[in-house]
């Protein structure tokens, strides 16, 4: 048994856990938590939120889906998914495991809920802003940290093509050629077949 384990529900954020996961060829152990069932007084113990991704590793808990991917990037890094500590890249590494929780998923939120808040008072702003963004940096390069496919692209990425998916936006030719190249990786469709292996299960 790994010394890795991944709580993960299919469908859900974990999803994103579950493919960097794959993508690192790391040895984990899955156990599967049935979220839309309820929370358990078990699961409360792993992660207080009670929301997957969770993993555990060498006896410590974590919880939050960029936390963990930043985490996990430190134990693996001959996987490659992240810059060195001096590679000038480094920087954005940390801003797109930022800016998913920080601006993309509020951002996506409010815009589902239809809230109105001036954009001065809040730590976000418009998902169209977003998009711009995303859409400016996948202008001049094929991936979010330049040439080369990494872990801001399951963070980020992942929370871009949410987006596209529950048609909340109208991918520019940039993103829906980005997304092509994503779903198109060995590891993130290994992550779909376990995660329709698992479905009846949660
Ligand atoms: N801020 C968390 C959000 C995770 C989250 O909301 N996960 C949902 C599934 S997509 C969940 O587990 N919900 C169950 C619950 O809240 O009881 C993260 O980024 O990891």
């Amino acid at each position: 048994m790994s010394d890795l384990t991944l709580y993960h529900c299919p469908g859900t954020r974990s999803t994103g856990t579950l493919w960097l996961l794959e993508e690192m060829g790391a040895e984990y152990t899955l156990e599967t938590i049935n979220v839309r069932a309820g929370r358990t007084a078990e699961f409360l113990k792993i992660n207080p939120s009670g929301k997957v991704p969770a993993i555990r590793h060498k006896g410590q808990t974590l919880g939050e889906l960029s936390a963990i991917s930043l985490y996990l990037c430190d134990v693996f890094p001959e996987a490659g998914l992240a810059p060195a500590l001096d590679d000038p890249k480094r920087a954005q590494h940390y801003f797109w495991h930022v800016y998913r929780p920080g601006v993309m998923e509020p951002a996506m939120i409010s815009k589902g809920q239809g809230w109105k808040a001036e954009p001065g008072m809040i730590g976000w702003g418009e998902l169209d802003d977003v998009v711009k963004r995303v859409d400016e940096t996948l202008t001049q390069n094929d991936y979010l940290l330049g040439d080369s496919f990494s872990a801001s692209d399951i963070c980020a990425g992942g929370a871009v093509s949410w987006m596209v998916a529950f048609g909340m936006i109208e991918p520019t030719p940039a993103i829906k050629a980005y997304l092509e190249r994503l779903q198109s990786r060995k590891a993130y469709r290994r992550m779909l077949e376990i995660d329709a292996e698992l479905a009846p299960k949660a």
